[in-house]
């Protein structure tokens, strides 16, 4: 059996039995787990000489290195989340381009390549995550790397009219060309990849989503990724702390909630979400002292200016809420910008009737279905959800809003109040359906089936044309 070598912007070693946090984080730590492997990457630390360090815990050794200032500053901070990240949700407006930091970009790329070179055997297959990494591949195979490689981009790939916005696009997009395999998290995604590469380099689309383009074959395909939902149900259900959250109506009973977890970034829609929340209280006024709005924002990437900018937003929108009609015994919007253990997500997700996702773009969307994982089936809570998630695509019975359109969305919180149980019941098992079919090990075995079947063909003369 071919060994697994992971490959993503930040590696956080997980010692032995120790539970591990987050969907992407999980579903790489059970693929290498059954496969034993390699993870590689970044440790989230600024050194001014990075050093490879390596760990193992059971089959998994975890290889990772330090970025200098200057790297994180380009990299990191720079390219990836000044340029990339909103271009891709996008936001050209919210985005900027300085050429230093495409070249950071690249040479970080160069870095970790070079760094992982010696770890390699033969055999081994490599699979690379996300945005940061796109030119990963290119500069694997001109150090002569010849292993099967795979890319799975775990944000959204925009309409080609965007892209084209980043100066040096062309030059990006040929790199990704270089990867054996790349993976979308939606149809819509692929096909907009698949329209770029058709439209702006003349590239041949074939049959079973193979792409011919600078001379290298390489296919394109949808795995949307999921949760291991059993997990989810079994740790909401065994939740003891909080289940019925903060507070109580007039009547006395547990305050019905709707609930929200996002990193705190501008693409999660959360300002519009808030202005939502005050369009329900203002015209449904039954509703006050018997709903409560719970959002949980973790914050992230504090040192990029937009985020910064977006924060204080929330926090005078969240005051501006409160101030006009909270009450000494009820506070309508609870806004916590920390972070909690994962479990007690789960068990929060549980006691809330309703669901709260709204990003203004998003590539899956865990939070949907985790949301859903962790419902009562007998008494199942509501999700109201953005078109503009990838989960949209696959969790059509939930209460499916636009984001820009406030009133639409206190409407259909409205609705969620007061769904009968039975409706929900037949909406949460619809969902359950396509969670359990599209569940993380699902998304896993795929990519890697597919991983191995696209490279078969590669012959250590294959050029790559520059
Ligand atoms: C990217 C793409 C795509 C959140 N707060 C806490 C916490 N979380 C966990 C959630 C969930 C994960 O973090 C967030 O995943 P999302 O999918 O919602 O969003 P991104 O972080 O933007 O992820 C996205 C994803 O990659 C996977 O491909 O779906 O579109 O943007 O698991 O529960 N976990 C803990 N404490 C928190 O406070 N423990």
């Amino acid at each position: 059996m071919s060994r697994l070598v992971v490959v993503s912007n930040r590696v956080a070693p997980i010692k032995d039995g120790k539970a591990v946090a987050g969907g992407l984080a999980v579903g790489v730590y059970e693929a290498l787990r059954d496969s034993g492997g390699i993870w590689f990457g970044w440790n989230g630390e600024i050194s001014a000489s990075p050093e490879l360090a390596s760990e193992t815990h059971g089959r998994i050794t975890y290889a990772t290195l330090g970025l200098t200032r200057r790297d994180y500053d380009h990299y990191y901070r720079g390219f990836s989340n000044a340029t990339l990240w909103p271009i891709f949700h996008y936001r050209i407006d919210l985005a900027r381009y300085r050429r230093d930091e495409y070249e950071g970009y690249r040479s970080v790329n160069r870095k970790l390549a070079e760094q992982l070179k010696p770890l390699l055997r033969k055999d081994d297959v490599i699979w690379v995550h996300d945005y940061h990494l796109i030119p990963f591949a290119d500069e694997c195979r001109r150090l002569g790397i010849r292993n099967r490689i795979g890319f799975f981009l775990h944000i959204p790939f925009p309409a080609p009219e965007i892209l084209t916005a980043i100066p040096p696009h062309n030059d990006l997009f040929r790199t990704l060309c270089a990867y054996d395999l790349i993976g979308f998290q939606t149809e819509v995604d692929r096909q907009a990849f698949s329209d770029y590469i058709t439209r702006e380099v003349r590239g041949v689309p074939g049959p079973d989503g193979y792409l011919t383009a600078y001379g290298h074959r390489f296919r394109a395909e949808v795995y949307p990724i999921g949760v291991v939902p059993d997990e989810i149900q079994a740790t909401a259900a065994s939740y003891k702390g909080r289940r019925n959250l903060i507070g109580r109506t007039a009547a006395g009973e547990p305050c019905p909630t709707i609930i929200s977890v996002d990193r705190l970034d501008y693409s999660k829609g959360l300002l519009e979400r808030f202005c939502a929340y005050e369009e329900l209280l203002q015209r449904y006024p039954e509703h006050h002292r018997n709903v409560q709005f719970v959002q949980i924002a973790p914050t992230s990437r504090s040192d990029v200016k937009t985020y910064q900018h977006i924060r204080q937003q929330l926090e005078t929108q969240a005051g501006h809420i409160n101030g006009r009609y909270a009450e000494l015994d009820w506070m309508p919007l609870h806004y916590l910008n920390r972070s909690h253990e994962r479990r007690v997500l789960m068990g929060l997700f549980r006691g809330a009737g309703i669901g709260l996702v709204t990003p203004l773009r998003d590539g899956m969307n865990l939070v949907a279905k985790e949301y859903v994982a962790a419902q009562d089936p007998e008494n199942p809570g509501v999700l109201v959800l953005s078109r503009f998630a990838g989960a949209a695509r696959e969790l059509n019975t939930a209460l499916i809003v636009n984001p820009y359109d406030t009133v639409g969305m206190a409407e259909a919180l409205d609705r969620a109040l007061r769904m009968p149980l039975a409706e929900r019941k037949d909406r949460y098992a619809s969902m359950m359906l396509s969670i359990r079919h599209n569940d993380l090990g699902r998304w896993r075995d795929r990519f890697l089936a597919d991983l191995h079947a696209a490279g078969a063909g590669r012959q250590p003369t294959d050029k790559i044309a520059v």
